[in-house]
């Protein structure tokens, strides 16, 4: 039990120093941290935005059409899938709903709704499928009941959240192909 806190450690420092950082710079984690709408990753769009552009410098209206055409066309096929969203309340030693199945490429909305006045929670996977970083859903240790953690999962398998606060804190999710 020791070195399972000792492992867990690190991060519930980084959770609360984010925490930290993110409330002086007026910036909610999630935002700072979600997935772009659009599916693609940032050096995906660069590459999206210089193709625009090459297109653009076409000459005849037709190619400069047909050039958009391809390159939206192209980079909508990189794009993850976006699936439904699951909401899922965060309240004072609570996720409601605590056990969700979900389809790959699904997102969950956690929102610190209920928390007010209570201690600060997060969610942190603390086990998940091969394949998935330790710190790919864990979000900032919080108390405010305006923060909101949104994560896309696109790997299937078995997912276990706890707060890293309170361990008896929890929520299980299958994500299924
Ligand atoms: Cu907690």
């Amino acid at each position: 039990m020791k070195s399972l806190l000792n492992k867990r450690l690190p991060g519930i420092l980084a959770a609360g120093l984010v925490t930290l950082a993110v409330g002086a710079a007026g910036v909610s984690p999630a935002a700072a941290n979600d997935a772009s709408a659009s599916g693609l990753t940032a050096s995906q769009k660069k590459a999206k935005s210089k193709a625009l552009k090459a297109c653009k410098k076409k000459k005849s209206p037709k190619a400069k059409k047909a050039c958009t055409k391809k390159v939206n066309k192209k980079f909508g096929a990189m794009a993850k899938p976006k699936g439904k969203t699951w909401n899922v309340v965060l309240g004072d030693d609570y996720y409601k709903p605590n056990q969700l199945t979900i389809k790959a490429n699904d997102s969950i909305l956690w929102s610190w709704t209920e928390v007010a006045g209570s201690e600060p929670h997060n969610v942190s996977a603390f086990s998940r499928p091969a394949g998935v970083g330790p710190f790919d859903f864990e979000s900032a240790l919080s108390l405010d009941p305006k923060n909101t953690f949104k994560r896309q999962f696109t790997v299937a398998g078995d997912y276990h959240f706890v707060c890293s606060l309170h361990t008896l804190m929890t929520m299980d999710v299958k994500v299924t192909r």
